[in-house]
């Protein structure tokens, strides 16, 4: 059959969520062939739900070199895929499924540079000028595309790890799960690799506090949960980097005494866990906090990649968005507070409960696509003079 015709059968279905409890569940009773059944259905369904919106996206940057080629590994990996379509679980067939799993999570590697290479390409193309419309269905896409990434990464991760040989190397983990997730070594970790960079950069960087709390009697210390720590880490890692950025830069690189402490604190409830990094950084204008989400703010000027000493601690890269993505991944979020003039708290929310941390998956339908249709609505709140059809007002004379 032709790539078209099995696009639509393969986008007509859903993507069925699991939740980390279920990812355990599957890891424990591992068993090769049931997970290759399913990811045989599973891997084109998540594939074919992008790839429709990808088809979607406006010209000027879909037929961008970047995005063209970006485009092309997901049509090889849909194929490389539907290739075990109907291949019975044999061991030849399981151990070049696990091969070909691999091959597919190299050749996608480079998605990010590459669509950020696409979207200064149409940037350049349109003489520095998008309009606000395809900027808002580039962001509406981004999340969808990455968060579509980085849950097929998950089924692929999960699946090679558990039986592509070495079952156990990583201890007590199940794939790349940890079930018994220490969240202060994670938040060390991510500080002290965060620190090593800023030391170099600025020869100072602030110090950490952390403290602990759980509202669970049961509960002894440290406070641990079921997660990905990978993603734990690369959150953690983005937000430290901009915590100190701002607390050296604000306090005019004073030496590492005077340097306001960041303060962590880790808490478990019922519901949620929450790890809150409070920096006294002299915080950002509220006006801004919604722009640091913006991947086409992020892509304005960068600095001179070949030149590593005008590399900044933190650009504002695709760092923030995309690790808002990985919170959300499992219905957690990230949250940014900040008082200008003083400091800026970043809060990661996670489920406490492994079975409400479902995976948010994006969805191709009718919906979906209408976002791809520029639309600019008329505003209905005052502030929306720019887009208001004006009415005549009953002025007061
Ligand atoms: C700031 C700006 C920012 C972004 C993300 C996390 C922390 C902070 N602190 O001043």
């Amino acid at each position: 059959a032709s790539l078209a015709k099995m696009l639509d059968f393969y986008s007509g279905f859903n993507p069925s969520p699991l939740s980390i409890k279920q990812f355990m569940d599957f890891g424990q009773n591992a068993c090769e062939k049931k997970s290759y059944i399913f990811l045989r259905k599973e891997l084109p369904v998540r594939l074919a739900n992008i790839m429709k919106e990808i088809a979607l996206l406006p010209d000027n940057l879909l037929h961008t070199r970047s995005v063209s080629e970006v485009s092309s590994w997901y049509v090889k990996s849909f194929e490389d895929v539907l290739v075990y379509e109907k291949a019975d679980p044999t061991h030849d067939n399981l151990q070049k499924f696990v091969a070909d799993l691999d091959l597919i999570r190299n050749r996608h590697n480079d998605v990010v540079q590459t669509m950020a290479q696409g979207v200064i390409e149409m940037k350049e193309n349109e003489g520095g000028q998008v309009d606000a419309p395809t900027e808002s269905s580039i962001q509406y896409f981004l999340d969808r595309l990455y968060m579509s990434r980085i849950s097929i990464r998950m089924l692929i991760n999960q699946h090679t790890l558990l039986f592509g040989g070495n079952p156990h190397a990583g201890g007590r983990h199940i794939g790349c799960l940890d079930p018994a997730c220490d969240l202060s070594d994670v938040v060390r970790d991510a500080y002290e690799n965060a620190r090593f960079l800023c030391d170099q950069y600025y020869l100072t960087s602030p110090a950490l506090e952390i403290q602990q709390h759980s509202s669970e009697p049961g509960d002894n210390l440290p406070i641990r949960t079921v997660y990905v720590p990978s993603h734990l880490y690369y959150m953690l890692f983005e937000l430290f980097k901009n915590s100190m950025r701002a607390v050296v830069e604000h306090h005019g690189h004073d030496n590492n005494d005077t340097l306001p402490p960041l303060k962590v604190a880790i808490c478990k409830g019922k519901e949620d866990i929450c790890v809150k990094i409070s920096d006294q950084g002299g915080g950002i204008p509220r006006s801004q906090t919604d722009q640091l989400f913006k991947y086409m703010y992020s892509t304005a000027p960068q600095p001179s990649k070949s030149d590593l000493h005008t590399v900044p601690l933190a650009g504002y890269g695709y760092g923030l968005p995309i690790s808002r993505l990985y919170a959300r991944y499992f219905h957690g979020d990230i949250v940014l507070l900040s008082c200008e003039g003083f400091g800026t708290d970043a809060i990661i929310y996670l489920k406490a409960l492994s079975d409400e941390a479902n995976e948010l998956l994006p969805i191709f339908n009718k919906t979906s696509s209408k976002f791809y249709r520029a639309t600019v609505p008329t505003g209905d709140w005052s502030n929306q003079v720019k887009y208001a059809k004006k009415k005549k007002t009953s002025a007061v004379v």
